[in-house]
Parts: C-alpha cells; structure tokens; sequence
C-alpha cells in the first residue's frame, strides 16, 4: 500500500493528523526543514528499536523512507519485541516534532529570571565552555563535586558512567534511584541475584504477578503472558487495581490496600508454613534464618492480614495454596511499585521469602535463571563503564555513602534522591545530566532549587523542559533513535546492532557521541575513542571477549546469537554454578537464600523482612487521616504517556488531553463528586487541580493519579520519606484529600 502513496494523498494524511490536533494549536507533523518526497520516489526500508518508553530491550521498528525521511512507522518482523504500541508508532511524530530542540542553546538571563533567553551557540563553544568549568571545579574542588546523571533514557547510561568515572567522580546516578533498583537489591539481600521474575514456561503451573501491569507498561511481555494462559497456566496478581492484566489473566486477584504488600506476603507465607504447602526439602537445605521467619509469620494470621491489607481472608488461604501446591510456580515482580514505599525493600524481601518457601527459586518452570550474555541490563559491561577499575579508586568519596549504606554496599550507581542536600553540603557543585527531570522526585521545588544553586548544570534532551531546563545554565540536542547507533539490544543470548536510519534533526547528536566527544575536550581522548561511538562500540564487545566484531554484527541484522557454553541447567545452587567461586550454595553471607539477611544486620536494620506500616496510612497516621482519609496512589503507568513525556504528541494527548484523577464512585458519591468534575487534589503539602474519572478499576479508600504533568504535578505533594535501606521514595502511599474545585 505504502507504494502507491502519492504526494496529494501525503499530504491529505498530514492534514489529517492535524485535524486530528486540532485540540488547540496546528501541529506539522514533518520538521519545517524536511520538505516532501517526490510522487514517484523510490521506497527504502530500515530497522531501528523504539525510543517512546524507556524500557530495555526495546520494540523493534520497520520504518519506511523516501528520500531520507521516514513516511511510516510499523512492527518489525522476526524481532523479539515486536508489538509497537501507540507510543511506538507514534515515535515519528517526535522525530519530526518542530519544537524539538535542534541546536546547543546556553542561558544568557541571569538564573532566577523566568526567560532563561537561551542563544543559540555552537557545539565546539558549549564543549570549551562545559569543559573549562568541569575542569576548573576538578581542579580546585575535586573531580567528586562533578555529579553526572542519567533519566530514564537507560541507553545512554554506560556512556555516561565511563565518562563520570574516567573524569574521577564517583558522584555518578541515574533514574533507578527511584526504579526497579530497589528491588534488585531485595534479590541481593535474599538471594545473592537480581531477577525480575521469569515469565511462565511450558512447564509452569503457576504464575504469581506482583505488582505490575504489562498490558499497560510492557505490552510486548503482556502479549506473552496471554499466551501462557492460553496455554494453561494459572495466574495470581496482586493489585490495588482491576488493571486489564487482571482482567485478562488472573485466577485469583489480591486487591490490596496499597503499600501494604510486606504484610500480605507474609500473609501467605504464614498460611504456607501452617498447612504445609511448601518445599520442607529445600527450606532445611538451603535457607538461613528460617525457625526465625517460621516464628515471626505467626503472627500474621489470615484475619490479621486482611485487616492489615483489606484482602479477605479466604483469597489469602486460596493463593497460598495454589502458589504452594501447583508448582511448578513463577514469580513476576514488579518493576516499581512495591518498592515506591516506606518498607519497600524489606516487603520485597517477604515476596522473596514467599517464592523460597515454594521451592521454586531456579527450578524449572520456576523462577529460571540462566546465565546470561556479559553486557549489564543496559547493554553495558562493568569493565567498560570503568565501574571495575577506576571507580574501586575513587569510591570512598561519593557523596551518598553514608545516608544510605546498604545501597552503597550493592550499587556502584549512586542513590541521587538527596542530591539537593549534597549541594547545600557543598558536595555537589556542577552537573551533566542526560534525559532528566526535575518532576520525578517528591518535592520538585527542591531539586529545581538544587538546580540552580549549582555553579553549572548542562543538560542532553530531545526538548527543552522548561520545569527541569529553566533552572539550567546549558541544554544540548539529543539524537532520537532513528538516528543513533549505540547501544546494543541484548535479548538473551541474541545482539542486535542498529544503524541510523535518517541523518539526526538539525544538529543533535547521539548522546553516546555527545559523551564521547566531551570526554575528549576534558582531555581523555584514548579513553573516549577521540569522539568515534563506533569505536567505543568496538572496544566494548572486546571487553566482553566474545569474539565477535561490529562487522559480525552487520553480517547479522536478524541478530547474532552467542550459544552459552554448556546448555542452562536448574538449580544450580546445588552444583555449584550459582556462585562465582564455584562452591554449592547462594552467592550471599551465608551460601543459602537469607529469610535472615546478614548484610542488614551488619547495617543494624532489621534481619528479617519486618513489615511496617508506611510513614503515612490510615493506620499509622490516623490523625492525618481524618483530614486526608485517601490514599494517594501515584505513577501506574498508562498506555499513552511515558512520565513527563508525549503530553504534546497528537497521536497520544488525544487519550488524556488534561490531567486526570480517578476514584472509586463510591468515594465520589460520598462527596456528591461525577465523572468529569473539576476538583482539587490536597495533601498535608498543598493542592492541585484535576478532572475527575470516576471508576471501579480502582479501590474504594485510594485514587490513582498518573506523574509528570507540568500543570498538575504530583510530585509536589508527595513526602520525601525514604526507605531507609533503598533510599525510595513513597510514591505509592501517601494521604491526600479530594473535593469540589
Ligand atoms: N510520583 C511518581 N513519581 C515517579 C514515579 C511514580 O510512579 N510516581 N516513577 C518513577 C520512575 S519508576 C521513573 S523510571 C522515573 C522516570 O524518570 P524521568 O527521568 O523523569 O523520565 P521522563 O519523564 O521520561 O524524562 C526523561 C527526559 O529525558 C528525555 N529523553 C528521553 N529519551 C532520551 C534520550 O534517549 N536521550 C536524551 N538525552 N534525552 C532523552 C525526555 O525528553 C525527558 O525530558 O520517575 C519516577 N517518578
Ligand atoms: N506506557 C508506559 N509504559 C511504561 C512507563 C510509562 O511511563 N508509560 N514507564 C516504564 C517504567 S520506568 C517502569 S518502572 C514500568 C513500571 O511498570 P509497572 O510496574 O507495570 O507499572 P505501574 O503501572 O506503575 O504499576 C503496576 C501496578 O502496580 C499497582 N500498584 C500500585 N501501588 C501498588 C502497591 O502498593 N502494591 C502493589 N502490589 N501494587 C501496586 C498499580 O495499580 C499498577 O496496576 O513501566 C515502564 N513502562
Ligand atoms: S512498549 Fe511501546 S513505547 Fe515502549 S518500546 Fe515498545 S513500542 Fe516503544
Ligand atoms: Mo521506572
């Protein structure tokens, strides 16, 4: 079809879509510069991996080009994510987007003035000038006050910590601060390993989902799961939600009172131990701590759990059993929100504990866990972002060690959340941010403040955010994805390589390039390949000794799969291929998986995996409550928007044009509150404007209000009452009132 497409009708498709914005300003979905194709153009096609949710691996794309320009965007083929969403195909409209930022711009308002009155200057100019003020505070301050920091976007993320540690700062961080991170410790703590959960396989009977909603936020993995059920696997998912994953998958859906998850878990662990419905072989074997967690779980009888956690009582005794006894049983974990709480890590502990108790940890069918290729999550390699080497040299002086220890101890990134404070510290001075924003901590004000107290911050963006960028000295255009290269998707023991498809917009560049370019001008230019990211790409699959080059790479654009040297076998704690040093056990403390962490009692935080109430609930703050009786759920992802981006992509703003706040009809009848309101959204910090969505997706009791809206901030509401282990902040859990507005 896309062959036939003449100009005239191009051009009807253009005036489509902005008939389509017409929700208030006219929107030219091709850049001003990128002129239309000839009728009779020829068609070409190119492969990339999608760039509108920060996930990886990402979606494969199969654009289509005409004269250099992309004229459709649709799924590829024989790629292993290869669903697009809305987001996805929307992609094009921020490729040609015309308010992308094109060109380095450099503020030439003093800071504070509501107009930044950015000019636009050269690339050669912003690295002299970035390179002159890091080295300056090097100089005179230490390396150390340079904080270097990475959004969401996680494939920028190698570059920038092999930039951070080459500099000499440790003072490296990036969004996991408040990510999944929190939960990869909960692995550590417990069983010496990350995982995210296994999806289920042909053998696995049942599938315990906590806390996420892929049909929303990973509609790739959803699309598999569905699968699975078609194939016969049960499904538990534990929700505050009726999301459409529990519509779709569940057997048994547990709709808690949100950060209530520790106790429920410890819930069905009890019912487990009291009615023998686990692994007594494995418990005895190889765990450490379990006659004192077999002790602490009696308190938490099925009636006290559904006090605690709203979940009647029979579906806790129905999931227990069907978790302990239909084995074997997977486990998903959530991708953030269990740990967006006061006692996250320690409720993800009691999750963890839960899956022991089965038996299930790396059994077949089970929460699998096969080794891997040497790249990170990210598709770097620890040696070449430097964290094996020079960052052991300079460790000592990050500037979070001591506020939150136990991060320290596991995580070489630093834990950003309390970077306003290291800046009134003194410990922070300057900052180089790639995809950041300010809307995604609580209290936004005082990281914007933090922002602009510093002697210079440059950031890497596809836009200029006013709400993070205007408290900046400098902004530099990044490249999207149709026109970057690095890094690697790594699917299992597959690599996919991506060429740019299009020349980048006006003059970004890709942000790899952008690191390795200004390493250079800081005077590194071996350790930054003089500017050259195919270099840098080399030199990265040399440091994984695989033995592959990028030119095998090119030779394959279906993807070059590494066979593993012996095939994947189970529980491999019992032969010794769990830990590095080759001995039988789990590579923690003890050698067994931890009911009883040792690395927490060396902290002095609780050796078990204690519930507490969040800082703030009906519960532990019921004088709070009275004013604020409902719980403030924020972030669940929705299909259309990533965080603070797309708000202004057609394709997507027409799903929610305005920010929204949903609520149960029973708490809106009780305030005489209808579908469509205006209202006001209060917490003990302050008010916000929403409309209202009144719906039964959601618990009576909480609302559920999505993060970065310009006009509606939540972030502004929400406590900065950090975990103490992680260091995360309770997005999901707060107080808050809503009313007529
Ligand atoms: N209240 C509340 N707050 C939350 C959450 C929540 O659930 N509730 N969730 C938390 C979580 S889990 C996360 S991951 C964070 C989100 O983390 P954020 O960092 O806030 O994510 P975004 O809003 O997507 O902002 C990313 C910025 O990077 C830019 N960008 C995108 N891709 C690229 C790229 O490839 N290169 C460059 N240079 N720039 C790019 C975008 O234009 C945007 O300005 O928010 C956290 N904040
Ligand atoms: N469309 C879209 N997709 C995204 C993103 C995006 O911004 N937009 N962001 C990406 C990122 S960075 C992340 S981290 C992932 C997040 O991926 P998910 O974890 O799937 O996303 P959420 O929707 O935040 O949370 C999943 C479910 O947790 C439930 N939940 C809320 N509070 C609690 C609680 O206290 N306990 C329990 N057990 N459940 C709770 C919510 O109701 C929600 O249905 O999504 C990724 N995918
Ligand atoms: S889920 Fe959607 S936005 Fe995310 S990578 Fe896939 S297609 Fe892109
Ligand atoms: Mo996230």
């Amino acid at each position: 079809m896309a062959k036939n497409i003449s100009r005239r009708t191009f051009l009807k498709g253009s005036a489509a879509l902005t008939g389509a914005a017409a929700l208030g300003s006219a929107f030219n979905i091709y850049h001003p510069e990128g002129a239309f194709a000839a009728e009779d153009s020829p068609l070409s096609y190119g492969y990339s991996y999608c760039d509108m949710c920060n996930h990886t691996p990402k979606c494969g794309i199969k654009a289509t080009l005409k004269e250099g320009k992309i004229i459709r965007i649709e799924s590829r083929e024989n790629y292993p994510n290869g669903r697009l969403c809305a987001k996805g195909v929307s992609s094009i409209q921020e490729l040609y987007d015309p308010e992308r930022l094109l060109h380095p711009v450099i503020r030439t308002n003093p800071k504070g003035s509501p107009d930044p009155g950015w000019k636009q200057i050269s690339w050669e100019e912003a690295y002299e000038t970035i390179a002159k003020k890091f080295n300056g505070i090097k100089a005179q301050d230490g390396a150390d006050k340079v904080m270097f920091y990475c959004g969401d976007p996680k494939e920028p993320r190698s570059a920038v910590q092999r930039l951070a540690y080459t500099f000499g700062s440790p003072n490296y961080g990036n969004e996991s601060s408040t990510c999944f991170r929190a939960e990869a410790m909960a692995g550590f703590l417990t069983m010496g390993k990350v995982s995210m959960g296994t999806d289920p396989g042909p053998k696995t009977k049942t599938c315990l989902i906590w806390s996420l909603n892929p049909a929303w936020s990973l509609p790739t993995r959803f699309g598999k799961l569905c699968d699975a059920k078609a194939n016969g696997t049960q499904f538990i998912v534990v929700d505050p939600r009726v999301t459409p994953t529990v519509s779709s998958l569940a057997d048994i859906h547990l709709q808690l009172r949100p950060g209530t998850d520790g106790a429920l878990a410890l819930g069905i662990a009890h019912v487990m131990l009291r009615d023998g419905y686990y692994d007594q072989g494995f418990v005895e074997k190889w765990t450490h701590g379990f006659t004192e967690f077999a002790e602490y779980v009696k308190e938490f009888t099925p009636e006290k759990t559904e006090e605690i956690t709203w979940v009647p009582k029979e579906k806790i005794e129905a999931a227990a059993k069907m978790f302990g006894q239909e084995t074997p049983g997977t486990w998903i974990g959530s991708a953030s929100p269990t740990v967006h709480s006061t006692n996250g890590t320690q409720n993800t502990r009691a999750i963890l504990s839960v899956v022991a108790l089965s038996g299930n940890i790396d059994a077949e069918g089970g929460l699998e866990m096969p080794d891997g290729l040497p790249f990170d999550l990210f598709a770097g390699n620890p040696a070449f972002n430097r964290e094996t080497d020079l960052f052991q040299q300079i460790k000592e002086k990050r500037a979070d060690k001591e506020d939150f220890p136990v991060w320290a101890h596991f995580v070489n990134d630093m834990q950003v959340n309390r970077f306003p404070e290291y800046v009134d510290q003194g410990k922070i001075k300057a900052m180089f941010m790639v995809g950041g924003n300010a809307m995604m901590w609580p209290q936004t004000k005082l990281y914007q403040q933090a922002l602009e107290k510093m002697e210079f911050t440059v950031a890497a963006d596809y836009y200029i955010r006013p709400m993070t960028h205007n408290t900046m000295d400098m902004v530099l255009p990044a490249a999207m994805c149709f026109e970057r290269m690095a890094p690697f998707a790594i699917f299992g023991r597959t690599i996919y390589f991506r060429e740019p498809i299009v020349k980048p917009m006006g003059e970004s560049r890709s942000d790899w390039q952008i690191c390795f370019e200004l390493g250079t001008k800081l005077g590194y230019g071996k350790e930054f390949f003089n500017g050259s990211e195919e270099e840098g790409l080399e030199e990265l699959l040399r440091i994984t000794k695989l033995g592959i080059t990028l030119k095998d790479l090119r030779a394959n654009p279906e993807g070059l799969t590494i066979p593993p040297k012996e095939p994947n076998s189970f529980k491999k704690y019992e032969s010794g291929k769990f830990r590095p040093d080759g001995k039988t056990g789990f590579p923690t403390t003890s050698g067994k998986f931890e009911f009883t962490s040792e690395i927490l009692r060396k902290y002095q935080f609780d050796t078990l995996p204690t519930y507490k109430e969040p800082v703030d609930s009906p519960n532990s703050n019921p004088e709070l409550a009275k004013e604020f009786p409902l719980i403030l759920n924020t972030g669940s992802r929705i299909p259309y928007y990533t965080h603070s981006k797309l708000r202004h992509m057609p394709w997507l703003n027409q799903f929610m044009p305005e920010p929204i706040v949903r609520m149960n009809k029973v708490d809106a009848t009780a305030r005489g509150l209808k579908d469509g309101d205006d209202v006001k959204l209060s917490t003990k910090f302050g008010e916000l404007q929403f409309k209202l969505e009144v719906t039964n997706i959601i618990l009576p009791g909480m609302i559920d209000v999505f993060h970065g809206w310009e006009k509606a901030d939540i972030n502004l509401l929400i406590a900065r009452d950090f975990d103490p282990i992680s260091g995360f902040p309770p997005y999901k859990e707060g107080l808050c009132q809503v009313s007529k507005g």
